[in-house]
């Protein structure tokens, strides 16, 4: 055996995965009444204010289910997008990053999570005009991150996180998704899953900077289900999307199904209602 295939099968048999670290809180914040007037790009209907409270709920009780304490911020009526903290930082375990949010409608977003933030780490950094970064750009892949380059993300942004991220010990590699299976951001097509995988949808399996990664191919008719989250040593999967599901559960990941539907109408998924670290 291998000696990361060793490492591998220890850290399953204490729960973990290889790369990834122990997750103890979250931030997240309950859709406002005003959600659906939020940014969105999908043409699904407009969402259900009460389902959306009740899916978000569930999200929650997930998260406790994969030992997080939740930091719960009230609905915030100025900003229709603001469940969607996971855009307003990149929390590291050496760092933080606020970022300056690539949508002028959610140019305020990110003062309550600062606030938040600097009781858990003293110093934050921050991307500063004309740089944009949206958290959903931001894949973290144990010490290596994937930043992707969107019409939220700009060059200017994703250099300036990119160089942060250097300064905390971090590598980074840029992705121009802009023509890229036409998702918002990079992780609406992808996510890192530990131990050397990556979970993508076909646009983006052929990219040169994936080729050292175990990639879980997701069917064409289940790309929204990329967007899954691997806190601790579970899994959060939406729900209707079974052949990923099957995926993952075939490589023994433990998988939570999720009721989505009122946020997919928003153009967010799963990663995207909480902060966690
Ligand atoms: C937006 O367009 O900004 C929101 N309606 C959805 C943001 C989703 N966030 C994410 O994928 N990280």
């Amino acid at each position: 055996m291998s000696h990361q295939g060793g490492e591998a099968a220890t850290n399953r048999l204490l729960g973990q995965r290889l790369g990834s670290t122990v997750l103890t809180k979250a931030i997240v914040r309950e859709p406002g009444r005003n959600f659906s007037s939020g940014e969105t790009t999908v043409d699904l209907g407009n969402p259900d204010y009460e389902l959306a409270l009740r899916q978000h709920e569930a999200y929650c009780h997930a998260l406790e289910s994969c030992g997080l304490q939740l930091i719960r911020l009230n609905a915030d009526e100025r900003f229709p997008d603001s469940t969607f903290v996971e855009d307003t930082a990149i929390v590291t375990d050496r760092g933080v990053v606020i970022t300056r949010l690539g949508a002028a409608s959610r140019a305020g977003e990110t003062e309550e999570i600062r606030r938040e933030l600097v009781n858990h780490y003293g110093e934050l950094n921050t991307i500063d005009a004309p740089g944009t970064v949206d958290g959903g750009d931001v894949c973290e892949a144990g010490k290596h991150f994937f930043i992707g380059i969107s019409r939220r993300t700009n060059e200017a942004g994703a250099g300036q996180l990119a160089r942060l991220l250097e300064s905390f010990g971090f590598s980074s590699s840029l992705i121009d998704i802009r023509g890229l299976g036409n998702i918002l951001h990079l992780k609406s097509g992808m996510a890192w899953i530990g131990d050397n995988r990556l979970v993508v949808i076909d646009a983006l399996s052929r990219l040169k900077e994936f080729s050292p990664y175990e990639l879980i191919h997701v069917n064409s008719g289940e790309d929204y289900a990329a967007n899954c989250v691997f806190i601790n040593d579970r899994m959060l999967v939406a729900a209707g999307f079974p052949a990923l599901k099957r995926q993952l559960e075939d490589l023994n990941y433990q998988a939570i199904a999720l009721e989505m539907s009122e946020f997919q109408k928003m153009d967010g998924g799963l990663s995207c209602l909480s902060l966690r670290f």
